[in-house]
C-alpha cells in the first residue's frame, strides 16, 4: 500500500537521513500514543539517532511502568535544552489533529522536516511525510512495520510499549477494530519475551482503591430508563472528594452502565470541584452518543463520547437523559 497517506517509504529514508529526531506524542496522552513513542523511540536509538519525546502534558500516572517513561519532556522545557539542526526530524505520533499536540504545536511546525504515524480516519495529512493506515488498530501496528522495514527484530522492552498501545486501543481486543494483523503482531511479541500475564493486570485488572471506591458510590444510583435500555449513574462532587478520587479514577465506571445486560446507551455524570458536570457517553450498535454529545456542547465517536455540561447536577442529569431518550428513539 503506497498511497498520499501512507508514505512509509519517504518516512524510512527521512529517518535515515536525520541525525536527531524529535517525537510528539498526543495530548491527553493514552497508551497507544506513549507506547507507540517509546517503542519508535528505542527503534531509533538503535539506529544510532539522537532522540527526544516532546509532549504538552504529562504521561499519565498507569503508565509509569513502561520502560523508559521517564524520559518525555514537558514541550517548554524541551524546547528550550533540544539541540535543533537542518537535519532535525520532527514526528508526531498517534496524534489524529495537529491540535493534539497542544501547545508544542507551534514547535512541530519549526521544523523544516515533519511527519507523522497515525490510524485515525479523520486525519488531514498535516505532517510533510504523512504515514496515516486507518484500517490498523493501533500506531503500534504502524510502528512494528517500521520494525519489519529496518529489519530489526524486536525486543523485550520495545514488545511491552507496543503490546500497551496494541491492547489499549482495542479494549484487550474486543473492539471492533481488533484486526487478524492485530494477532500476527502480537505472535511477534510473544516471541519477542512479552511477560502477558504481568501486564495484562497492570493494564486492565488493577484498579486503584479509590476507583473501587467511587465505583461503590456511583452503582447505588444506577437508573434504567426506556425498558431498561438506556442506564445512567451519577456522582456528586461531595462524595467523589469523600472517595479520595480524582478524575482519572471515574475511567472505566460507566461501562458498568453500558455492560448491564440488555442496556444499549449509557451515560455517567459527576460532578466537579467547581460545579460543573462532566458527563460519559456509551452506546452499542446501531445505537450512537456522538450526536448527543455535540447537542450537549461535548463530542467523541459514535459509541464513546462526553461532555461537560453546567450544574446543578440534578438538572444535568434531566438533561442528559433526554437529550439520550430522544436520540434512542430516533436510532436504530
Ligand atoms: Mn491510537
Amino acid at each position: 500500500m503506497m498511497n498520499e497517506r501512507y508514505q512509509l517509504q519517504a518516512l524510512l529514508s527521512a529517518i535515515q537521513n536525520a541525525d536527531s529526531i524529535l517525537l510528539f506524542p498526543h495530548i491527553s496522552p493514552d497508551g497507544d500514543t506513549i507506547g507507540s513513542t517509546l517503542a519508535l523511540k528505542m527503534l531509533l536509538t538503535r539506529l544510532q539517532k539522537c532522540v527526544t519525546v516532546v509532549l504538552d502534558d504529562t504521561p499519565p500516572e498507569n503508565l509509569s511502568f513502561l520502560p523508559d517513561i521517564y524520559s518525555i519532556r514537558h514541550f517548554e522545557e524541551a524546547s528550550k535544552v533540544v539541540h535543533v539542526t537542518d537535519n532535525t526530524l520532527a514526528i508526531a505520533v498517534d496524534a489524529g489533529g495537529d491540535e493534539r499536540l497542544g501547545n508544542a504545536l507551534p514547535f512541530f511546525q519549526s521544523f523544516q522536516h515533519t511527519a507523522q504515524i497515525d490510524h485515525h480516519p479523520t486525519n488531514p495529512g498535516y505532517a510533510g511525510i504523512n504515514v496515516i493506515d486507518d484500517e490498523a488498530s493501533a500506531t503500534a501496528i504502524l510502528i512494528s512495520r517500521i520494525f519489519e522495514a529496518f529489519e530489526l527484530p524486536i525486543q523485550r522492552e520495545e514488545a511491552i510499549c507496543l503490546y500497551t498501545g496494541l491492547s489499549t486501543d482495542t479494549g484487550n481486543f474486543v473492539y471492533k477494530n481488533t484486526t487478524a494483523e492485530a494477532f500476527q503482531l502480537m505472535a511477534k511479541l510473544m516471541e519477542a519475551g512479552l511477560p502477558i500475564a504481568t501486564y495484562a493486570r497492570i493494564l486492565f485488572r488493577c484498579k486503584e482503591k479509590e476507583h473501587i471506591a467511587l465505583l461503590g458510590k456511583a452503582l447505588p444510583t444506577m437508573r434504567y430508563l426506556c425498558g431498561g435500555e438506556i442506564a445512567g449513574m451519577h456522582i456528586p462532587y461531595a462524595q467523589i472528594r469523600e472517595a479520595g478520587a480524582s478524575s482519572e479514577h471515574a475511567d472505566g465506571v460507566v461501562d458498568y452502565a453500558i455492560d448491564s445486560a440488555g442496556v444499549k446507551m449509557a451515560y455517567f455524570a459527576r460532578e466537579t470541584e467547581n460545579g460543573q458536570v462532566k458527563c460519559s457517553l456509551r452506546a452499542l450498535t446501531p445505537y450512537r452518543v456522538d450526536g448527543v454529545a455535540a447537542m450537549l456542547g461535548g463530542g467523541g465517536h459514535q459509541l464513546a463520547a462526553g461532555c461537560t455540561m453546567e450544574g446543578p447536577l440534578d438538572a444535568a442529569v434531566r438533561t442528559v437523559e433526554a437529550a439520550m431518550q430522544e436520540a434512542y428513539l430516533g436510532g436504530a
